[in-house]
């Protein structure tokens, strides 16, 4: 099960642990406006692991709910401890928000945990968002009026990206690392990210952008209104510890 730590020896499997990246929001001050939560599997020999590796095989082998949910408790747990203007943004695949209990277990948490549904905020690819069928999408909504707040991750990497944000009720839209790269290398970088965020303006959408790097994104994201910015330049992802202790200096 995750998280359940083994004693050192050959066979230690070693275990997952939720990190956390700042997000700040984007005027001259940056403040953090809350985290997201990104999965590590912490291994004795292969260092630290990437989603991208295991997600995959958690979902062939059916345990991605399990995962999900201890994610999603261990991020709420650690997001009710932080002031109460501070979010979480949690991480779902598909295969989650087409399970049929998944509302009611995401509303368990924050019961359990505390943690006002305001300050959740759920990401989806738009691979998920796609796939999902009418029970999916009433989940979607039903956690939506509960105040949880739906983002869409990774956007614009998507197969029909401009549909989708009509189609479904979403709160906010993450700009991909992608776009935000070529802010400052191509010229056509600010006219897609300045076009994006245009588009989520005039439908009301809130917007983060992804994988800020330098002062020169970030500068030019401000300017052009998104409201929040995540990346290198600020924080990388790191464990809760580490992140408390920087949420602490920087007050
Ligand atoms: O943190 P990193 O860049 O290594 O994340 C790689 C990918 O794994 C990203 O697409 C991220 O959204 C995804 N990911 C990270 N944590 C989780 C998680 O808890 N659940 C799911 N489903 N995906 C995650
Ligand atoms: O797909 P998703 O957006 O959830 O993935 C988040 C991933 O992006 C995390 O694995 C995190 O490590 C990575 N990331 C966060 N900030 C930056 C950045 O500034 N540059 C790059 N290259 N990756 C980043
Ligand atoms: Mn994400
Ligand atoms: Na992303």
């Amino acid at each position: 099960l995750p998280g359940r730590e083994k004693s050192a020896s050959s066979g230690d499997p070693g275990h997952l642990e939720v990190f956390f990246q700042g997000v700040h929001r984007g005027d001259a001050h940056g403040r953090l406006s809350g985290a997201e939560a990104l999965l590590r599997w912490r291994h004795p020999t292969h260092g630290l692991l990437s989603p991208d590796k295991f997600i995959p095989i958690a979902e062939e082998a059916g345990m991605i709910d399990q995962l999900g949910q201890w994610v999603l408790r261990n991020a709420a747990k650690a997001a009710a401890t932080w002031p109460a203007d501070m979010s979480v943004a949690v991480n779902v695949s598909p295969s989650q928000i087409r399970h049929r209990d998944f509302d009611r277990h995401v509303l368990s948490i924050l019961a359990q945990t505390g943690l006002p549904p305001s300050r959740l905020e759920l990401e989806l690819t738009e691979a998920a968002l796609f796939n999902i069928d009418e029970t999916a999408q009433g989940t979607l909504g039903r956690l939506r009026s509960r105040g949880i707040r739906i983002a869409l991750d990774d956007f614009g990497t998507g197969f029909s990206s401009l549909s989708h944000l009509i189609q479904f009720n979403i709160d906010r839209i993450k700009i991909d690392r992608s776009f935000v790269r070529l802010l400052g290398t191509q010229a056509e970088g600010a006219a897609i990210v300045s076009a994006i965020l245009g588009l989520s303006r005039t439908l009301g959408k809130a917007t983060t952008a992804e994988g800020v790097e330098t002062e020169g994104q970030r500068d030019f994201l401000v300017a052009a209104g998104c409201n929040d910015l995540q990346g290198f330049l600020f924080s990388r992802p790191m464990p809760l510890s580490d992140f408390l202790s920087s949420m602490h200096a920087t007050e």
